[in-house]
C-alpha cells in the first residue's frame, strides 16, 4: 500500500467535519461473512438470488427461504465486530459528524459500538409478516425453524425484515442517506462491489456534490472513477488510515 495516499486520506479523515460512510458485505467478511458475489464463498455463488432474495421466491417456497435465514442467523450467532467495524465505531466519537449506511443485515455495526446506524437493507433478527409487515416477535421466529410461523395478528406467513429484489428501501431510511449523501464532505466506500441500486449511486450523488470519495476494497473492479482507490480488506486499511490520521497503533483496534 502507498504509504503517501494511506497518509494523505488519514489526514483528510482527521479533518473531515461531515463524514459519510457506505458499508457492504465485505467489511463483514472478516468476521467470517460470507459475501454475495465473491466466487466460490459468497451466497450467490451457492444460490440464486431470485429464489432466496425476491418476494416471488418466498412465495414459490416458503420453507426454502425462510430455512436460508435461520441458518445464516445461526452462522451469525457466532460472528464478532472486526477491526474494521470498530474503527468505524471509534469515528463517530473522534469527528464532529458522522452519518453510517449500511447495506448490511447483519448488525455487527452496533456490535461494535456505533451509536447510529441506517440500514438500508433492513436488518436479518427482525421479522415481520408477508403482506402486513406487522412487526413478529423473534421468540415467535426462533421457535419455528423449519418452515415460516403465521402472524397472530393477520395470518400471513412471516419473513425477514431486510430488503429483496424488486421491494422499496425503508423511505426514511433512504430520504436520511441521499441527504448525508449530499452534504458530506468526504465519503468512504467500504466492501461493497457496487452492483445493486439504489445503494450504489449514493457515492456518486456524493461526488457530484462537491465531496471526496475514498474507495476500501481489495477487488480493483470495485474501484470509482473520479474517486480515489485504496486496495485491500478494510480490516486492515481502516486502522492505518486512523494511524496516519492520529498516530493511534492498528492494535488498539484488535
Ligand atoms: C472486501 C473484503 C474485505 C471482500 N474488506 N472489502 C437500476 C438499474 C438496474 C437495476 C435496478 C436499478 N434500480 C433498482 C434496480 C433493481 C435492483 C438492483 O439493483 N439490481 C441489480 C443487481 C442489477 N435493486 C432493487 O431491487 C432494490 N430496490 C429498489 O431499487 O426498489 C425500486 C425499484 C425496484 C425495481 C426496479 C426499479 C426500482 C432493492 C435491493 C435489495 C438488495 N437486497 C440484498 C439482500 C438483502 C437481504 C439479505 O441479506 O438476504 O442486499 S441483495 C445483496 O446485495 C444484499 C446486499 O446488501 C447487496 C449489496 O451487496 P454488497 O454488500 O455490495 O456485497 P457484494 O458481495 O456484492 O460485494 C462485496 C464486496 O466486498 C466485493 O467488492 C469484495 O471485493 C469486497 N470485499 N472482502 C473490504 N475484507
Amino acid at each position: 500500500m502507498n504509504q503517501d495516499l494511506l497518509q494523505h486520506v488519514g489526514q483528510l479523515l482527521r479533518n473531515a467535519q461531515h463524514l459519510v460512510v457506505l458499508t457492504g458485505a465485505g467489511i463483514s467478511a472478516e468476521s467470517g461473512v460470507p459475501t454475495f458475489r465473491d466466487a466460490l464463498t459468497s451466497h450467490w455463488a451457492k444460490f440464486n438470488p431470485q429464489e432466496l432474495a425476491s418476494p416471488e421466491g418466498f412465495l414459490k417456497n416458503p420453507e426454502l427461504v425462510w430455512r436460508w435465514y435461520v441458518d445464516r442467523r445461526h452462522n451469525l450467532a457466532e460472528a464478532r465486530p472486526n477491526p474494521g467495524h470498530r474503527v468505524l465505531a471509534w469515528l463517530a466519537d473522534a469527528l464532529p459528524q458522522v452519518s453510517l449506511l449500511t447495506q448490511n443485515v447483519d448488525g455487527l455495526h452496533q456490535a461494535a459500538g456505533s451509536p447510529l446506524v441506517h440500514e438500508l437493507h433492513g436488518n436479518i433478527w427482525r421479522s415481520k409478516c408477508f403482506r402486513n409487515n406487522h412487526p413478529i416477535h423473534p421468540e415467535l421466529a426462533a421457535a419455528s425453524p423449519q418452515a415460516p410461523p403465521q402472524c397472530p395478528l393477520c395470518g400471513s406467513l412471516a419473513r425477514p425484515d431486510v430488503v429483496w429484489f424488486g421491494e422499496l428501501l425503508p423511505a426514511d431510511v433512504l430520504t436520511m442517506a441521499n441527504h448525508a449523501s449530499r452534504q458530506a464532505e468526504l465519503f468512504l466506500v467500504v466492501g461493497t462491489s457496487g452492483q445493486v441500486q439504489p445503494a450504489a449511486s449514493l457515492g456518486y450523488e456524493a461526488m457530484m456534490a462537491g465531496a471526496k470519495v475514498v474507495v476500501i476494497n481489495p477487488d480493483p473492479h470495485a474501484a470509482i472513477a473520479g474517486a480515489t482507490f485504496l486496495k485491500g480488506p478494510s480490516g486492515e486499511i481502516l486502522p492505518k488510515l486512523i494511524q496516519a490520521g492520529w498516530g493511534i497503533n492498528p492494535s488498539e483496534f484488535q
